[in-house]
């Protein structure tokens, strides 16, 4: 773990017992065999959404009716078996229902490569979600769901972008299996480009005031945890317990550093899901903290994301989302 800097204002340690779902060899699609985590379940759906009230009954009724041309089903490879997952995905297939809660609920949600491995587990995207409870949120890389799912449930809109039409589509799809797909605008677009039309653009701006920015961009797969490979990083060899030190510049598709710059012009209330070995020197100094000049200083909170005994990733909260800045927001 990187060391705290001037600019952090604490760093949260948040642990999260829970146990592996253990395989199930059986047909979970065909609705044979459920095996929902119960309490994940509950925990995810007792909340309601910001101010519109939609219980979880409602959820229930919506998650019943699943609009038919926006189920995905049949248009990726499903795995019924751990016999038929390819060994790279094998331990991610493990925590499935850590992803998802409601994974085997039909008619199932859906993951491709990419979202095996980048997926935010359910338990942390529902804590992330209730820090950025707001009115509008944008989730830049929303990949197959995981958080956009989360957010419906605590901020009153949704925007989800991914650049892939498949994720995109995978996404509403298992938003569907959870009743909110509703509650999310699904856009297929690259975020750099839609920031930079947004930012451009006065008219959008003020129609669609985004007041929280998620970033949970592309980390370079999951090898994230050999560090950069720049030559001050050689003689370390990465190991379980201390990674090789993860550069921003690694971010996709910009760098990591001017990722933020981007989504800062948009709002100060930024919300970085980064890996657990990134340089927090370099996050630090995404804030500029002048302490010669009488601005507010401003802090960022690390939260370390925390599954049973293992640091999953952090989350770096900024502006109005850091405790004590409320006045940011
Ligand atoms: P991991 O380290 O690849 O998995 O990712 P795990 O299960 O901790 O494996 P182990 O061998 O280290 O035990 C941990 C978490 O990081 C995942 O659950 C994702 O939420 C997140 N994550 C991983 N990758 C490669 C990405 C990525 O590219 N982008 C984003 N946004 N999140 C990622």
């Amino acid at each position: 773990m990187g060391k705290r800097s001037t600019g952090f204002s604490g760093l949260s340690r948040f642990l999260q017992a829970e146990k592996i779902t253990p395989d199930i060899p059986v047909d979970v699609r065909n609705g044979t065999k459920r095996s929902l985590n119960s309490s994940a379940e509950s925990q995810s759906s007792k909340k309601k959404r910001k101010s519109d009230g939609e219980s979880t009954e409602d959820m229930e009724t919506s998650r019943t009716k699943l609009v038919q041309k926006y189920d995905m089903s049949g248009s990726i490879p499903v795995f019924e078996t751990m016999q038929e997952v390819p060994d790279n995905l094998k331990k991610y297939y493990a925590q499935r229902e850590r992803f998802f809660s409601l994974y085997s609920t039909p008619p199932g949600c859906l993951l491709d490569e990419e979202g095996w491995y980048s997926v935010t587990p359910e338990r942390i995207a529902n804590q992330i979600a209730e820090r950025c409870r707001c009115d509008t949120i944008l989730d830049a890389f929303c990949g197959v769901g995981g958080n956009a799912i989360a957010f419906a449930k605590t901020c009153q809109r949704v925007i989800a972008l991914d650049i892939s039409p498949t994720r995109l589509a995978l996404a509403r799809h298992n938003a569907q299996i959870y009743g909110v797909a509703q509650h999310i605008e699904f856009i297929l677009a690259d975020y750099i480009s839609f920031a930079e039309m947004y930012l451009s653009s006065p008219k959008a701006a003020a129609s669609r005031k985004i007041d929280v920015v998620f970033l949970s961009p592309p980390w370079g797969g999951p090898s994230y945890l050999s560090g950069s490979g720049s030559p001050s990083d050689s003689n370390s060899s990465p190991n379980e317990n201390m990674p090789a030190p993860f550069a921003l510049s690694d971010i996709q598709p910009i760098h990591g550093v001017d990722l933020f710059k981007l989504s800062n012009r948009i709002t100060p209330n930024i919300a970085y899901y980064l890996p657990r070995n990134t340089d927090l020197d370099e996050v630090s100094a995404l804030v500029k903290n002048d302490n010669s000049k009488d601005d507010i200083q401003e802090f960022i909170e690390v939260e370390e994301e925390w599954m049973g005994r293992k640091l999953k990733a952090l989350t770096c909260y900024f502006g109005g989302l850091t405790a004590g800045q409320s006045e940011l927001f």
